[in-house]
């Protein structure tokens, strides 16, 4: 069957995929279909990484080294057979391979599922986190949830979002290893009693399993090849027989669907708190089984529990994992037989915590009768810990009542709640934020008062992004120019990047430089006219805003800009226009009411205009259903302009910023959360920022501004608001978006009226700058060549040498 021509490595890899086809899959070539070839090719190419994989284990324990854990609630990991292949540098090889069996390598990429077990940034943060880890062969775990309905698939029916469960798992995850050998009790409820000895002895009133699933996570060039761990929920007892064979079928089973809900689903939002009693089971639940699996794994390899800071750091992904710290105390004073004092220094030493969002929505804080009736030797330890905590505060000269009330583990404002993140601050050597400006707000708000207790616990690093997924994979067009041009360092260390900035002068190089673009964006057109049935200009600019949908993050801001931008157009048809298209994507919470008006207003604007003949060309948008990390990977390498306009103070970092900026997009932005740090990196001449600061936001919010203020001055911003309010997009129903208006008018919390004119006089900049080819494309040359610096591996670098000690 194998062609002769082939090579005889790729014959080999051939004949390997076939055996695998026949005695794993059990069909034959001429029965398998493309998803029997995906598994064939995983599984064949997963012998190599197995073997990488024990290897990496084994060498992490002949040297005695510490490990890192990094505990999230969300790894946003997406398809893993392109990573995995580029990573171990196999690409051409397997492509030659399935070639010579008539089978697209492509095509079968496409079909693998996208693991989407998280919501957007945060979820995916760690997903970059793991690639690095494994690329700087760092050991290290992460341990999660293993969701069996990730992140739901968005539809749209008639422009309303609907969610649909998806289901990653439905043809199998020839990834996974199930390690049913790594299985834990994981108990709640129940009550607390004194042993003769003075200790405590929690029985619990239900219990459930946490079985591990480890899927290997493969570094850069395969040098190392990490594990993420995720547990999945087991009932002890799968069947009650004696109630099944009475006839109570359903009540038999009941256990075991119980103990599935736990990690059935993900939960669906972003940057919001959700106040459900199963989220904090399930918090619990994975927390347990990590801290256990690492107290067991520590044990095991070093025997002395009190050594467990020089072996291990703990990294906390935001709050969710924070009980962590009550149930290592747990482990440590009621198994491990440690004073409580010791078992606080073990525990203070060991983990980290990382904060994403000061939202106040989204800091997590659980009302205290559940929280003792769920976990009532964890309220304990809660109780023991805050004593302590109050007590150290009390000696510290500044700290009165005020702050007292604000250091507390409780909230005592009302019902009282356990604060999650005054738990998780308390309990690790650092806490950081996510880029220097999110930082330093976290010291002056939610913080300001622990900070003031202890001064050195808060740092910064500034997120990354993993350069193999999010250039070498997602544009092997413009990767390719690279190399020829500065050659192949950059592949190993991303930082060597900079060597392109010589080029930004070289008209040839900026005209290969755009012909890349160019390609991407034709590619980008075609898949979107199949998807959608849209006709994109490839030579318009490709103006791009995609993330989650929240009203801080201001798509509202973009789309009210694109009903000035038309109303403009169709009054001034004379005028040189520079045509647009302006691409929309990204999920509501399923219960945010505005975000999916928003969406829904994306898709009326995009009806109306794109079938005016007045405009034309000049200008189509589009809000694309189904964002997910695939998608990203399709958009970005084809973007000329990247949006990051969220109201400055809101966004923590953004990582999607440093995505498109690094395949080559200029970013149209306020001065928020990295977009700071991307401005100092590629120069001011090189972005478009505009809006108010962080202190002005403030300063207006403290003021009594309100929106009308702004519209009354801006002729432009009012025809956009009024038009939208009376119903010119919304004929079918003119009051639609009435109520979203009158938010604008009358609130504006997020500052859009503020920041409208800015933002529109920045679009103008950006026409006149598309105008001038040659500064577009020396812009955009030099905003690759200093974005290696927000390579995901030098943020891991940091976090190894300065709170992991792992470097
Ligand atoms: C996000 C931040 O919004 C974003 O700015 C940042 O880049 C990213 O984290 C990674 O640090 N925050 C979240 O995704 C978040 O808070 N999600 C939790 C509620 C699920």
């Amino acid at each position: 069957m194998t062609e002769p021509t082939a090579s005889a490595p790729a014959r080999a890899l051939a004949s390997a995929i076939v055996d695998t086809l026949v005695h794993r899959i059990g069909k034959d070539a001429q029965a398998a279909r493309p998803h029997d070839w995906l598994a064939a090719t995983i599984f064949t190419l997963r012998n190599e990484i197995i073997e990488r994989w024990m290897e990496s284990t084994k060498r992490a324990h002949a040297a005695g080294a510490k490990r890192v854990y990094y505990l999230s609630l969300e790894f946003l990991i997406g398809r893993l057979l392109r990573d995995a292949l580029s990573n171990l540098r196999h690409n051409d090889e397997v492509a030659e391979a399935l070639a010579t069996l008539g089978v697209d390598l492509a095509e079968i990429e496409e079909i693998e599922p996208d693991a989407a077990l998280g919501n957007g940034g945060l979820g995916r943060l760690a997903a970059c986190f793991m690639e690095s880890l494994a690329s700087l062969d760092l050991p290290a775990y992460g341990y999660g949830i293993r969701y069996v309905n990730g992140m739901f698939r968005q539809r749209l029916d008639d422009g309303w979002q609907v969610e649909l469960p998806e289901n990653w798992l439905a043809h199998g995850n020839p990834w996974e290893f199930e390690r049913r050998e790594s299985a834990y009790f994981v108990g709640f409820g129940g009550e607390v009693t004194a042993t003769a000895d003075g200790r405590s002895h929690w029985s619990p009133a239900e219990a459930v399993e946490a079985v591990a699933y480890d899927t290997p996570m493969v570094g850069w060039r395969g040098k190392r090849v990490n594990t993420l761990r995720l547990w999945n929920a087991r009932a002890f007892d799968p069947i009650k027989l004696d109630q099944f064979n009475a006839g109570d079928f359903e009540g038999a089973l009941a256990g075991q669907t119980r103990a599935e809900t736990l990690t059935r689903v993900l939960y669906p939002n972003d940057s919001t708190a959700a106040g459900q009693e199963l989220r904090l089971r399930q918090e619990y639940f994975f927390s347990s089984a990590s801290i256990q699996d690492i107290v067991r794994r520590h044990i095991q390899y070093f025997g002395d529990i009190r050594t467990l800071p020089d072996k291990a750091a703990i990294q906390l992904n935001d709050t969710h994992p924070a009980v962590s710290v009550a149930e290592l105390m747990r482990l440590l004073t009621d198994f491990h037989e440690l004073s409580f004092d010791a078992a606080w220094d073990v525990t203070r030493a060991t983990f980290g915590y990382t904060n994403h969002t000061l939202l106040p929505e989204a800091l997590e804080s659980w009302p205290l009768p559940l929280f003792e009736r769920l976990l009532p030797r964890h309220m304990q330890i809660v109780y023991a810990i805050n004593a302590k905590l109050l007590r150290e505060a009390a000696k510290v000269e500044g700290i009165d009542g005020r702050a007292i009330a604000a250091i507390s583990l409780i909230d005592e404002g009302g019902e009282r709640r356990v604060r999650m993140a005054n738990l998780a601050f308390a309990g690790s050597h650092s806490v950081n934020g996510v880029a220097a400006l999110h930082t330093e707000l976290m010291k002056k708000t939610v913080f300001a008062d622990l900070h003031h207790l202890y001064p050195d616990r808060i740092n910064n690093k500034t997120n990354g992004i993993t350069p193999r997924r999010w250039l070498q994979q997602c544009n092997p067009g413009l990767t390719n120019l690279l190399s020829e041009a500065i050659g192949e360092d950059f592949r190993d260390d991303a930082a060597k990047l900079t060597a392109l900035a010589p080029f930004a002068d070289d008209a040839a190089f900026r005209e290969r430089f755009a012909a890349v673009k160019r390609a991407n964006k034709v590619a980008l057109a075609d898949y979107l006219k199949d998807a959608m049935g849209l006709r994109l200009n490839p030579d318009a600019i490709f103006d791009v805003q995609i993330k989650r949908i929240h009203e801080y993050k201001r798509q509202l801001l973009g789309l009210v800009e694109t009903v000035a931008l038309y109303d403009q157009i169709r009054s001034h048809p004379e005028r040189d226009w520079t045509p647009r298209v302006k691409l929309f994507a990204g999920k509501a919470a399923s219960s945010y009411h505005n975000a999916k008006l928003i969406i829904k207003l994306a898709g009326d604007i995009a009806k109306r205009i794109n079938a005016d003949p007045a405009v034309g060309d000049l200008l189509k948008v589009a809000f694309v259903p189904n964002y997910n990390v695939s998608l990203a990977e399709r958009i970005i390498p084809a973007a000329d302009l990247s949006e990051q306009i969220s109201t400055a103070g809101m966004e923590a970092s953004g990582t999607g910023n440093m995505k498109f900026a690094l395949n080559g997009a200029l970013t149209i932005g306020t001065l928020d959360g990295a977009n700071i740090e991307i401005k100092d990196h590629v120069g001011d001449a090189n972005i478009f920022i505009f809006g108010l600061t962080v202190d002005e936001v403030a300063e207006k919010r403290g003021s009594g501004y309100r929106g009308t203020d702004a519209i009354d001055r801006s002729a432009e911003l009012a025809q956009a608001v009024n038009a939208i309010a009376s119903g010119v997009f919304s004929p079918d129903d003119p009051a639609r978006y009435r109520g979203l208006m009158d938010g604008i008018r009358d609130h504006d919390w997020f500052m859009l009226a503020a920041d409208f004119d800015a933002y529109a006089a920045a679009q103008r900049a950006v026409d006149a700058r598309w105008g001038m080819s040659d500064a577009w494309g020396r812009s955009a040359v030099l905003n690759v060549a200093n974005m290696g610096w927000f390579s995901s591996d030098r943020t891991i670098g940091e976090y190894a040498r300065q709170i992991w000690g792992v470097m």
